[in-house]
């Protein structure tokens, strides 16, 4: 399934999903006595899915090419998309090169005209190898998977096609309107003709005869009323399709469905506002990691994630550290998740915000992930470079660079970044939102209150006066299943113990309006960089929940307090 709801219902679209031929090309990985060289072995593997779960991959770091074949019932243009190929894919479809895309976190598409009726192959050459080509994927507190590993579609289209659409709610007085943005392509030779009609809650919009150049691209743009449609918040997650229909001659010749909520997000006098209303954003962040599934997350087990967090009382979600799965946006949106999603990037020196790809692939990244996630209602905050050298004038240049970046994709939604940088941040005046990531009582014993105090203090005089205020991170660690009575830390008691204190101050301070806990669940992180050394079992231990998501006793410490909590 690539989404929640269909997309289509007059373009023929096939999913890709099942079995496909691995070829191992350079198996780089660390290799387990005993464990001959894949190098060009084959095997058949799962689409969506990741080369870990397979025995002889575990520790795979390399390149491996995926093929499979397929039949197209009736000649003309193919529109192919990967939802994600971690970390780098490069496509050919009968041998000619079609794609070339870098992140596992976004997706990618490509068209292809004049294709015959009959068979056709695909093959896609898939890295996820450390090195200076990767500047995003490097070795983490997290883990780079190797594998196509989220859904791959293919579609007949049309010639002329519609290409997006993006939907922006707004208040006019008490009345909802959108500003709706079609884009329609024409891949002919020859200029066409055509009529678009889009409907949400029977309100119609109708462009006619409208003239398109061959080979180019055009933006229908309508600024509508919508009389009788009712918001979309956390507490009443109220969505709606926009049904877009092209059509020639009369006859309709593609489509595109999306789902909105109309919904205002805005940040005043220092508080977070949804609809006007303030919110308190009680949440967690979520790695996309899975046991044995690495980050190939079923829906089935996303939708487990996400009927645990809900238990907990949760109305948020952070996407630490990378766009995610649009099916888990879909989710968020609804069960009414308030999401804050960010850009590829988790605690990068200024020395590997130097590479010199950095800031290319976090500006494709940034582009992808607002160009695909843009009608997501629950999306209500884009993050960049969480924790990266926010302290130097290098990297504040990186950072003004990526929110305007963001401003100049979308000016409906706020922005922040999680600083680490205590006392030294020289970036706070740029974001819309203040955000830090806290410890106190794991890596710093420290009375979370005063030091809570101090930080607030603190950001009033380096650019964040007046700004909302998130604790983008707080908790501690704890191994699943160790229970001390001396409330030890990496004990399952100390990890409530801290998370208790810490939320006791967070959700009740003033200036502070959310908090995220470091972590929902236990996940993988790579051996290389260090991480072994501070990482208990080459995994990050900070989840409430262990990478099966057996619940820790912190599990309902949290579920106390999130539960009990006025808003
Ligand atoms: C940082 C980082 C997280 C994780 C966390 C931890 O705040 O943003 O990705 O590494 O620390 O577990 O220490």
């Amino acid at each position: 399934m690539i989404r929640l709801f269909e997309q289509h219902q007059v373009r023929q679209v096939k999913e890709l999903d099942g079995m496909w031929e691995v070829t191992v090309e350079e198996s780089l990985g660390r290799q387990i006595p005993g464990q001959q060289n894949l190098e060009g072995r084959k095997y058949s593997m799962p689409v969506p899915g990741c080369l870990e779960q397979h025995p002889d991959f575990l520790n795979f770091r390399g390149r491996v090419s995926y093929s499979r074949k397929f039949y197209l019932a009736h000649s003309g243009s193919v529109r192919l998309e990967f939802k994600g190929v971690s970390h780098t894919g490069d496509v050919w479809l009968d041998g000619k090169k079609i794609a070339h895309h870098y992140n596992a976190f976004t997706p990618f598409s490509t068209t292809v005209t004049h294709l015959e009726q009959g068979e056709h192959e695909i093959k896609v050459l898939v890295d996820n190898s450390f090195g200076e080509h990767s500047a995003l994927h490097i070795p983490n507190d997290y883990y780079t998977y190797g594998g196509i590993t989220r859904p791959v579609l293919l579609e007949n289209i049309y010639d002329v096609y519609i290409k997006g659409i993006h939907f922006t709610p707004y208040k006019a007085g008490q009345l909802w309107k959108a500003r709706v943005e079609i884009s329609v392509r024409n891949l002919s030779s020859q200029c066409a003709s055509f009529d678009l009609t889009a409907s949400l809650d029977s309100v119609q919009m109708t462009r006619e005869a409208v003239s398109l150049e061959a080979d180019s691209e055009t933006t229908l743009v309508f600024d509508q009323e919508f009389p009788n449609v009712l918001p979309w918040s956390h507490k009443s997650p109220q969505l709606y399709f926009l049904n877009a229909v092209l059509s020639i001659n009369g006859v309709p010749v593609d489509d595109l469905i999306e789902r909105v909520g109309f919904r205002t997000v805005e940040t005043v006098d220092g508080k977070l506002l949804l609809n006007g209303e303030p919110v308190f954003l009680k949440g967690f962040n979520r790695h996309e990691d899975y046991a044995d599934f690495g980050c190939a997350i079923p829906l089935q087990l996303m939708v487990k994630d996400m009927d645990l967090m809900q238990d907990m009382g949760v109305n948020a979600v952070r996407t630490c550290h990378y766009p995610n799965d649009e099916r888990f946006l879909d989710l968020c949106d609804e069960r009414g998740i308030l999401v804050w999603e960010e850009n590829h990037a988790r605690g990068f020196t200024l020395k590997e915000m130097l590479n010199p790809h950095f800031e290319a692939q976090c500006r494709d990244c940034i582009q992808e992930m607002i160009e695909n996630h843009y009608n997501h209602p629950g999306i209500v905050i884009w993050g960049i470079l969480n924790e990266c050298a926010s302290e130097t004038e290098e990297g504040r240049k990186m950072y003004a660079e990526q929110y305007a970046q963001i401003k100049g994709l979308d000016q409906s939604r706020p922005t922040t970044s999680a600083t680490c940088r205590h006392f030294t941040d020289i970036c706070l005046d740029l974001p819309d939102i203040v955000s830090f990531n806290m410890y106190s009582g794991w890596y710093e014993d420290v009375d979370p209150k005063k030091r809570n105090e101090q930080e607030i203090d603190w950001i009033q005089k380096a650019g964040g006066a007046g700004k909302p205020i998130i604790v983008s991170e707080m908790g501690a660690a704890a191994i699943y299943g160790c229970r001390d009575r001396s409330h030890c830390k990496w004990s399952e008691e100390r990890q409530a113990d801290i998370i208790r204190e810490n939320l006791e101050v967070y959700m009740n301070h003033q200036a502070i309006t959310g908090v995220f806990i470091w972590q929902f669940a236990d996940c993988r992180v790579t051996e290389e960089g260090g991480w072994f050394s501070t990482r208990a079992r080459c995994h990050n231990n900070k989840g409430v929940v262990d990478e099966y998501r057996r619940p820790k006793l912190a599990y309902d410490t949290i579920k106390e307090m999130f539960l009990s909590a006025a808003q």
